[in-house]
């Protein structure tokens, strides 16, 4: 039985162009600075960024740690969202490893606005040592793939410049929020003094992330890089893929995106699953399954028995991402093994 991964968007496997690049890769060690294909990389990426200069990093996780070791102090506050990737998934590190505290902001959507972030920032004094960073992940991968508008981004990078805080963005996927708004990738870069983007996440490369920003401060970046042990030599190999997934994936987002719009509003349909599609805006899509009277480990068990694989990120709560290696049956495959777990169990009542 052919399996459906819907998990999540980094379980893609590389493309042939993809493999055929790595074997033809020309390398050098990367921490000399000598390895041609990845300074090829970080050169593409400080271009579409619109950044002076860009940094190549294992993963999503080390970028945004990278970046928030090189913007902070120790003592410092981080401004971000209560759901955001640094708070739920990254274990504590901006406290282990930067001596930063959060002031975490709860949103409905994901979504901060300076409104919400402008009352949370303060000056050091003789009391505290202030806001070093304010945080933001585009799209918000825990609100399901939402969008920050790009006059909240706007609004956000002029105020946080006037205050003197630096913007992070952890854009895992902001490819795919560029394809939805329809900006270029720099036009929402250009709000934020770094950006993180992955590779791994929806572009369909193996490894690897690039965070971006100034020269000055992918120069401190690169230090902390190699402290935490993420100095890499013949990276070459990987990077090689990772430009094939830059200038081949994003071309296939819009599809990408009309397959998690076709599964949000197939699954409004089915009795006990609720879901608002129109909160749908890229290729997450988190459901809740509360009122089918199924646990998380029984539908996702059923839907497993079915060749489909989902998530269970919270009781009731249940996320499918799309991406290049999935099409439109696989969707509908999806659906079809949804709809079977829901009538089995009301077969059961
Ligand atoms: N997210 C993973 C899981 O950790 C939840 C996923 O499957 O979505 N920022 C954002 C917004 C992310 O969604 C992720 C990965 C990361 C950072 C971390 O990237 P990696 O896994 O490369 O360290």
């Amino acid at each position: 039985m052919k399996q459906v991964d819907l998990r999540s968007d980094t379980v893609t496997r590389p493309t042939p162009e993809m493999r055929l690049a790595m074997r033809e890769a020309e390398v050098g060690d990367d921490v000399f600075g000598e390895d041609p294909t990845v300074n090829a990389l970080e050169e593409l990426a400080a271009e579409i960024t619109g950044k002076e200069a860009a940094l190549f990093v294992p993963s999503g996780t080390m970028g945004n740690q990278v970046a928030i070791a090189a913007h902070t102090s120790p003592g410092h506050e981080v401004i971000c969202e209560e759901h955001s990737h640094v708070v739920l998934y990254e274990m504590g590190m901006l406290a282990r490893l930067s001596g930063c505290v959060t002031r975490a902001i709860a949103s409905a959507d994901g979504i901060l606005t300076w409104e919400m972030i402008g009352p949370r920032t303060r000056g050091s004094s003789d009391h505290y040592r202030g806001t070093g960073l304010i945080e933001i992940e585009n799209t918000h991968n825990y609100a399901g793939g939402r969008v920050y508008p790009m006059e909240t981004l706007g609004e956000i990078a002029a105020r946080s410049r006037a205050a003197g805080i630096p913007v992070h963005m952890d854009g895992a996927r902001s490819f795919h929020a560029a394809a939805a708004l329809g900006v270029r990738l720099r036009d929402i870069a250009a709000c934020a003094d770094s950006l993180t983007f992955c590779l791994s996440k929806g572009l369909g490369a193996p490894v690897g992330s690039l965070l971006t920003g100034s020269r000055a401060f992918i120069g401190e970046a690169r230090l902390v890089r190699k402290a935490m042990g993420g100095g890499m030599r013949q990276a070459g190999i990987l990077a090689a893929a990772g430009l094939v997934a830059i200038r081949h994936s994003p071309a296939n987002i819009p599809a990408v995106h009309a397959d998690a719009k076709y599964l949000a509003e197939s699954l409004a349909a089915v009795p006990g699953i609720a879901i608002d599609p129109s909160a749908v805006e890229t290729n997450i899509v988190f459901f809740d399954i509360s009122g089918t009277g199924l646990s998380n480990d029984e539908f996702l068990a059923s839907l497993r028995s079915d060749g489909v694989l989902a998530l269970g990120l919270a009781p009731g709560r249940i996320r499918m991402v799309t991406h290049q290696d999935v099409a439109r049956p696989d969707c509908e495959a999806a659906v079809a093994a949804i709809e079977r777990a829901c009538a089995r169990r009301a077969a059961r009542q």
